[in-house]
């Protein structure tokens, strides 16, 4: 698709910092693959992002391939989408240097999220942690995004963007579009299997917490065996009661279409175990083609290779213009 489409525009990404979880299919994925059909849709591997925490180089590079093949795996579409690794478009970080100029310090200070993972990791507290919403911004606003979906925890990161914007519009004219948050359905939030109140991650050190994208049917049953219930065995969705029930209530749900009342009907009577099985085994039909075909596609790694530069290349012809712009509006100088 050529990009002077006249189609809305929607951005996102996810970090290479593990293999993706179930989570990241229920969240993120499946409405990406949806949204194809209406809009033009960027899909990045933010590999940018994902080194203001440690990473590992030879993991990253080796998570960064397989992310993408997750991506096409789980139905992104390479011809229609443009599929892209961040940091092979260097106008993201030039952007978000300018944009850092236009950035209160304060602002800075109040985002959530930076003050969640500089207590989660004291150790490495970096200016990147810091500045990561102004590089989200860039992100966004190079490809003059319309929709941005985004979770509860991006709102705030989202509401900065649009300021960004408004600000360097009303600061030298109109260049960038104002994005609009995208808010995907309720009941994709998944949660750690271990500690069910918090979000399942896929850089949680507990292997029994998350499930990834690449176990096999097997792992899954048995993650969803051991996962933290509690002890009232009654199967009844309750969020705040019942936080563990009520996750594998939504991954039921997600699996098998079923709505939470025809859930708690199916299980009345039951425990838990009956239930943990039933659940394990129907998430585990869910991702087996997804996985499956993630392993095909993975052993093709030119294709991998190709189909990234191109979408590279397709990002950076947007981005360029954008960038271009931007440059010119702040008095650089261009031959
Ligand atoms: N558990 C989840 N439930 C629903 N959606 C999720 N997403 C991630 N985890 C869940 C969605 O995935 C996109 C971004 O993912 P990311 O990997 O870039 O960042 P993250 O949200 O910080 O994910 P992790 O797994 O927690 O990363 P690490 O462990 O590296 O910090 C978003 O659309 C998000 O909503």
């Amino acid at each position: 698709m050529d990009e002077t489409t006249k189609q809305k525009v929607i951005l996102s990404g996810i970090q290479p910092s593990g293999v993706l979880t179930i989570g990241h299919l229920a969240g993120a994925l499946k409405n990406w693959v949806d949204l194809q059909n209406d809009f033009r849709c960027y899909y990045m591997i933010a590999d940018l992002h994902s080194i203001t925490l440690r990473q590992v180089p030879a993991e990253l590079r080796q998570r960064t391939i397989e992310t993408a093949a997750l991506f096409i795996a789980a139905g992104i579409n390479p011809e229609t989408s443009t599929l892209f690794v961040q940091s092979q478009v260097p106008e993201h970080a030039e952007l978000a240097w300018v944009l850092s100029t236009y950035t209160g310090f304060g602002e800075l200070s109040r985002m959530t999220q930076f003050k969640d993972k500089s207590e989660k990791h004291p150790e490495n507290i970096n200016a990147g942690l810091f500045t990561y919403p102004v590089l989200m911004a860039a992100d966004i606003l190079l490809y003059q995004a319309d929709l941005v979906p985004v979770g509860d925890d991006q709102k705030q990161h989202l509401e900065l963007t649009r300021n960004l914007a408004q600000r360097f519009n009303h600061y030298y004219s109109e260049t960038f579009k104002v994005p609009e948050p995208y808010i995907s359905k309720i009941g994709s939030r998944i949660m750690s299997l271990q500690e069910p109140t918090t979000k399942m991650s896929k850089s949680d050190p507990n292997m029994n917490a998350s499930i990834f994208l690449s176990d096999s049917n097997e792992v899954i049953v048995n993650k969803i065996k051991r996962a933290v219930t509690d002890s009232d065995a009654l199967i009844k969705y309750d969020e705040a009661n019942k936080p563990g029930v009520s996750n594998l209530m939504t991954l039921y749900h997600l699996a098998t279409g079923r709505s939470f009342a025809e859930i708690e009907n199916e299980f009345e009577g039951k425990g838990y175990g009956d239930f943990k099985l039933a659940v394990g085994i129907s998430v585990a039909n869910w991702i087996a083609p997804l996985r499956d075909n993630y392993f095909e596609i993975l052993k093709d790694k030119k294709r991998l290779q190709d189909i990234l530069t191109q979408g590279a290349e397709q990002a950076r012809r947007v981005a360029r213009k954008t960038l271009d712009k931007v440059y010119k509006k702040v008095g650089f100088v261009r031959f």
